[in-house]
């Protein structure tokens, strides 16, 4: 038995508060299996269920690897997040461009929009119970609203509102939500907070906020969460936070040259994870649910992003599958 055995469940000490997920490959389902399922009740597909991954070519759509996520997590009792519907990225370039190679219209790209919700909420009407609808249609630049995407340049801004839409009419018992980066951070909480409010507004089907959560062990505060929380809540939706990880450098730090964390860095990344949870369990009223965007430190995006050639440790458990500090502070409370 590894030691990893021994020590409690994630899930188990969380059951009195919210769900605890991570995002998996369907290559991961395999080489994680043991820590999913002792430690996890929900997953979602970190790449499997991203447009060009499940709809890589005109009227056809794959849907095997997502289908292999899926199937998992039903013999195992989890939830399944869906991730995500119309994003910027990861998304074919001729979804935007008709038969001529010109642009597409806003006629033809809307209805392949709802094609495609239409195809892969209904394919997973009754599994998925939640699904990142829109993902990350703000701008990050201070002042300008939504980002200028294809999809916004092409439709213009109500593609978010259909989009929303279009995925409660297949599926009108999913959960909706809205996601994106940099949530708490005032620039964006506000521009996000407009959004929802007018899509509330106009009587949009939209039930929750996903604050993806990939910070650092510096950034953000505790209380410029803690007042995110507070004003996402008021608006009176579920929020999740779906993408959670905690780099261990700096924004703006680039060094390549670690081979492994210092102590240093693991002692912040466990003291920031112990203060993060016992925030999201007193807020456990209106958070629904957390999911890490990973497993354990082996596999993580945040290995060359946003520096190439540079490693990072971002989660509970350590590259040989172990739980680390971060973990301990985590699951005992
Ligand atoms: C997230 N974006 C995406 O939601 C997720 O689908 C992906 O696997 C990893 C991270 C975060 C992000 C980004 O894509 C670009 C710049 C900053 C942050």
């Amino acid at each position: 038995m590894s030691s990893d055995q021994q020590v409690v469940s994630l899930c188990d000490a969380y059951k009195d508060y919210f769900p605890i997920g991570a995002a998996v490959s369907s290559r991961c389902i395999h080489t994680h299996r043991d820590l999913l399922l002792r430690h996890f009740c929900s997953v979602t597909a970190t790449n499997e269920m991203k447009f060009s991954s499940i709809h890589p070519d005109e009227g056809s759509y794959q849907f095997v690897l997502a289908d292999s996520i899926v199937e998992f997590a039903e013999a195992n009792d989890m939830l399944i997040r869906g991730h995500t519907l119309v994003w910027h990225l990861q998304t074919p370039e001729r979804v935007f461009i008709n038969s001529d190679g010109a642009s597409a219209s806003r006629d033809l790209l809307l209805s392949r929009m709802r094609d495609h919700i239409e195809t892969v909420v209904s394919r997973y009407k009754g599994r998925v119970y939640c699904w990142d609808v829109v993902n990350e249609a703000i701008d990050d630049k201070g002042s300008d609203y939504l980002r200028p995407s294809k999809w916004l340049q092409i439709i213009g801004p109500d593609y978010i509102e259909k989009a929303f839409e279009y995925a409660h009419a297949v599926d009108p018992d999913a959960l909706l939500f809205y996601n994106d980066y940099n949530a708490v951070a005032p620039y964006k909480r506000e521009k996000i907070m407009r959004l929802i409010t007018e899509l509330q507004q106009k009587g949009i089907p939209i039930h929750g906020i996903g604050l993806q959560g990939h910070w650092n062990i510096y950034w953000p505060s505790v209380d410029e969460i803690r007042y995110a929380l507070d004003d996402y809540a008021r608006l009176g939706l579920t929020i999740q936070i779906t993408e959670l990880d905690l780099s261990v450098f700096a924004y703006g730090d680039t060094r390549i040259d670690l081979t492994e964390p210092t102590s240093e860095m693991m002692e912040l990344q466990a003291k920031r994870y112990e203060e993060l949870f016992r925030l999201f369990r007193e807020y456990k009223g209106v958070i629904s649910g957390v999911t890490f965007w990973g497993i354990a430190d082996d596999v993580t995006w945040l290995h060359n992003f946003p520096v190439r050639g540079r490693r990072d440790w971002p989660l509970l458990f350590d590259c040989e599958h172990q739980p680390k500090e971060s973990f301990y502070r985590v699951a005992r409370f």
